[in-house]
């Protein structure tokens, strides 16, 4: 059983992970400070992303990384900086100093969130990032492939969509990622044989999904999930939600209307040849 690292361990993915995960690998837990429901028999190391001397120590031994560790919304430059670009620096030139080879890397659907919902979007897109924080998920993207191919690291960068037991609304239906599904995603980036660098979305089999994701069923990606199944829950979330005419446009929704100042009608207008 391979040994692996989980950063972001306390948060909201990480601990659902921390229950699902340990039935494939051993694995070491990491965040800024131990999450209050922490098992006797969980392996916990304390770090801040922003200090590579800690981060060095938790990824120092393990086989591979998984990098969850992040400020996960929209944020003060300064804290993105510091969590998600500073952080996600740290975390891979410890793992190269520490020879750690194998990282998947938590990206966002929000480095493509200005594209509109109609449009339908392979990986190869031109990044259109809504937030600061999509921004640093493009750079985390760009870092990962800089260490794949001049440090021989392998990478796979996942776009999570939204993940949870249910999708959290209409918006969520076109890019919910089942828990399941998630765990098949990271055992591929941690031990598909072939894998290089790659970047996949982080969605299930959604029937009104917006991506192409044929790079991960390349790799043998099988999604079990649809949100269909689960309509019921995302039209009860919707109904609590403010009509949003920027957010129900493009594929970020809220993250693109927050703090809009563009020119909404010529963004709509945008032709891309
Ligand atoms: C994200 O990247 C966030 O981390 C998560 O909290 C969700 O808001 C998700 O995107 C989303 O777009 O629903």
């Amino acid at each position: 059983m391979k040994r692996v690292l989980l950063t972001g361990a306390g948060g909201g993915v990480g601990k659902r992970l921390r229950q699902m995960l340990p039935a494939h690998y051993s694995l070491r837990l990491s965040d800024i400070e131990a999450p209050d429901d922490l098992a006797p028999n969980e392996e916990f190391m304390e770090a801040d992303l922003a200090d590579i001397a800690g981060v060095e120590r938790v990824v120092d031994g393990v086989d591979g990384i998984i990098h969850f560790g992040a400020y996960s919304v929209e944020g003060l430059w300064e804290t993105i900086l510091n969590a998600n670009i500073v952080g996600t620096y740290n975390l891979f030139e410890a793992a190269r100093r520490k020879d750690v080879k194998r990282i998947v890397f938590a990206s966002s659907n929000h480095v493509v969130g200005f594209y509109p919902r109609d449009e339908r979007l392979t990986t190869d897109v031109t990044a259109l990032p809504d937030t600061l924080y999509g921004v640093s998920k493009t750079f985390g993207e760009g870092l990962a492939a800089f260490y794949a191919y001049k440090h021989g690291l392998r990478v796979l960068c996942l776009r999570v969509g939204n993940f949870g037991d249910t999708p959290l609304d209409i918006r969520r239906l076109s890019i919910w990622l089942q828990p399941d599904d998630m765990v098949q995603l990271i055992r591929i980036g941690l031990e598909h044989p072939d894998l290089d660098f790659e970047i996949f979305y982080g969605a299930s089999d959604n029937s009104r999904g917006w991506w192409d994701n044929a790079r991960a069923y390349r790799y043998g990606y099988k999604p079990s999930g649809n949100s269909e199944d689960h309509l019921d829950a995302a039209i009860d979330g919707q109904a609590k939600l403010a009509p949003d005419p920027v957010g129900d446009y493009f594929q970020g929704g809220p993250f693109c209307s927050q703090g809009f100042a563009g020119d909404f009608e010529r963004m709509k207008r945008r032709e891309r040849p």
